[in-house]
């Protein structure tokens, strides 16, 4: 019989090696597994691909609004500030039309969210004939873009329209 003392004085040194070597390479595999976990994490976080955006359109001295055109994604929050007076937004033209949004009252802030893919048409409703409207893109989607036609309006408003259409088409993204 060998003591405890005995044992470990006389543990082949070989085998002590491949064991710490063992422990070693364990420890730098869970620090690796640690730190891409930490890569996943942060890329995930940075995507913003399931992150909801918000896009704010002021009105502006101009009797305009300071975005005529935007691309958004569906979920995404459209916010129009009040920065001057006299304007609101009331849509004439959604992907669906089966209920327009209410529309807002005169200097208020109205924000909404767009849960349908498809092109929206809004303007101030006390200038809408002089051609204050704007253009939404959800998700590029076109598929109602000849709907706009059907729009009935001042010859100054519907030429604007047909320019919004038109510029919104051109800057079409593919990806
Ligand atoms: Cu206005």
């Amino acid at each position: 019989m060998i003591s405890v003392s005995e044992f470990f004085t006389n543990f082949p040194e070989p085998f002590v090696k491949a064991l710490v070597t063992e422990m070693k390479i364990k420890f730098v595999s869970i620090k690796q597994l640690l730190i891409y976990l930490c890569f996943c994490v942060t890329v995930f976080a940075s995507s913003g691909a399931a992150v909801a955006k918000v896009t704010k359109i002021e009105f502006t001295e101009f009797d305009t609004y300071s975005l005529e055109i935007i691309h958004i994604d569906v979920g995404d929050t459209v916010e129009w500030l009040p920065t001057n007076e006299g304007h609101n937004v009331e849509f004439i033209m959604t992907p669906t039309m089966v209920s327009l949004p209410e529309k807002s009252k005169i200097d208020e802030p109205y924000s909404m969210i767009f849960q349908e893919a498809g092109i929206y048409v809004y303007g101030c409703t006390p200038h809408l004939n002089t051609g204050m409207l704007g253009l939404i893109v959800v998700g590029n989607d076109f598929h109602n873009i000849e709907d706009i036609d059907k729009i009935k309006l001042s010859l100054v408003a519907n030429s604007v329209l047909k320019r919004l259409a038109k510029k919104a088409k051109s800057q079409f993204k593919s990806d």
